[in-house]
Order: structure tokens, then C-alpha cells, then sequence
């Protein structure tokens, strides 16, 4: 295998993406709806860009997953304020800057989605009337969990597999943000704890950082089997 070829192994690009068509919700399915948090939203302390503009549609899709019986489930990041994944608890340090141990980075990040203040609140556009669910996460200081499973000693588990399985839940939808982080280990998890996992493509952003880190993560979802739809891959 040449590196060209090795390159196009490890990437897919958005515009590269095939989507599953005639999807067809039955009350088998969950819709996951990933850290829809004002920190996250543009003007947040870690802002996704243009994580704003797809509160929209992420409210027209939980309305057909509704119609259909499908469960409907949050999750929320929840940190305490001495969380280790902050570059503030870590002097001398910076958010972005390359931090690894075996359960927070590659990178540290600003303060975000401190327990009870602003910023870890849901989008107030973001109707949540039909939840079913909401999963925190990220509460242990010394622990990460990027995932909605499984926090990232991918030991402690948030109890959301157990709660899809006692609802004889079969298929997972996933949306929200960000696309290469929280949405990307919650999409692998799945897949590990047996479900049929779809990424609802254009129902989430990325955050990329590191640079490429969307277009890796969708290849490793590929890898891993995870399927792809969009928005107008509903019936
Ligand atoms: C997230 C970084 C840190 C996410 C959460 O929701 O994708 N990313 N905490
Ligand atoms: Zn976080």
C-alpha cells in the first residue's frame, strides 16, 4: 500500500459520505441527541461552529422519532469545576494545548458545561418535551467521557446501554455535537454494546481539532461499521 492510498484508508470527507435511504423508525429505534449545550453553540466557552444552526432540524427529526414511538434521549456534559480535562487546572497550560494520559485528551479544553451554570444548560430553541432520558456525564474530575456509554477508562459505564436494552431499543441515531468527539465515541460504544448505530450526518458539527480530526473520525466510524444518514433519509 502505497501513502496515497494509506491517506484515503484513514480520511472520508462529508462530501464523500454514502447515506442509507428509506429509513422506516419503529419503536426499536432511539434518537441519542449529543451535548445540545449552550457552551458548545458559537458564543459558548467551547463553541462548535455553526453548532447552532442545526437545533432546527435536530427539533423536526425528534418529532417524527415521537410520532413513531422511538425513544428520545439527552445527554449532557457535567462537569465539576475541577475537572482535569480543563487547561485551568493544569498551570501553565492553555486550552488546545496537547494533553494525554489514559483517561482526558489529546488536547485540554476550556471550562465548559460546569455543573449548574449557563453553559451546561440545552440550547433554550431545543425542545425537549419528548425526552425520555437524559444522560450526564463527565462528572468525575479525574475521568473524561466523551462517550454517552462509557467514560473514557471505557470501564465506567453511564448506564445508557443498559437503559436502551431494558427498552428493547435495537437501533441508535445519533445527533448533535461534536460530530469528532462526543458524538464519534458515543457511535463506536454503540456498536461495541451491539447496536445498529447511524450517524445522522447533517444533524451534527465538528469540532476538528486536531486539524483532519472530522474526516479521520468518519473513517474510523466507517471502520467500525457505523452507518451514515441525513436528515432526508426519514420516511
Ligand atoms: C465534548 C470536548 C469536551 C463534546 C465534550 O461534547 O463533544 N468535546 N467535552
Ligand atoms: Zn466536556
Amino acid at each position: 500500500m502505497n501513502i496515497i492510498s494509506f491517506i484515503e484508508v484513514i480520511k472520508l470527507n462529508l462530501d464523500e459520505i454514502k447515506y442509507v435511504k428509506d429509513i422506516t423508525i419503529s419503536k426499536e429505534d432511539a434518537l441519542i441527541i449529543v451535548d445540545m449545550q449552550n457552551d458548545f453553540m458559537p458564543s459558548g466557552a467551547l463553541p462548535v461552529e455553526e453548532g447552532d444552526q442545526i437545533i432546527t432540524g435536530v427539533n423536526q427529526i425528534v418529532k417524527k422519532f415521537y410520532i413513531n414511538e422511538a425513544s428520545i434521549i439527552l445527554t449532557q456534559d457535567w462537569h465539576p469545576k475541577s475537572h482535569k480535562s480543563f487547561a485551568s487546572n493544569h498551570p501553565g497550560k492553555n486550552p488546545g494545548d496537547e494533553y494525554q494520559t489514559e483517561t482526558i485528551g489529546p488536547v485540554l479544553w476550556p471550562d465548559h458545561c460546569v455543573q449548574g451554570t449557563h453553559g451546561a444548560d440545552f440550547h433554550n430553541s431545543l425542545k425537549i418535551l419528548h425526552t425520555r432520558a437524559v444522560i450526564r456525564k463527565g462528572m468525575n474530575p479525574e475521568i473524561d467521557s466523551y462517550s454517552g456509554f462509557l467514560e473514557n477508562d471505557k470501564k465506567t459505564e453511564t448506564g445508557l446501554s443498559g437503559l436502551l436494552k431494558s427498552l428493547k431499543i435495537k437501533r441508535i441515531f445519533i445527533c448533535g455535537l461534536a460530530l469528532d468527539y462526543c458524538c464519534y465515541f458515543t457511535a463506536v460504544d454503540g456498536i461495541d454494546f451491539g447496536f445498529e448505530v447511524f450517524l445522522i450526518v447533517d444533524l451534527t458539527k465538528g469540532i476538528d481539532l486536531p486539524e483532519g480530526n472530522i474526516s479521520q473520525t468518519l473513517a474510523n466510524m466507517k471502520g467500525k461499521g457505523v452507518k451514515f444518514a441525513n436528515f432526508n433519509s426519514f420516511d
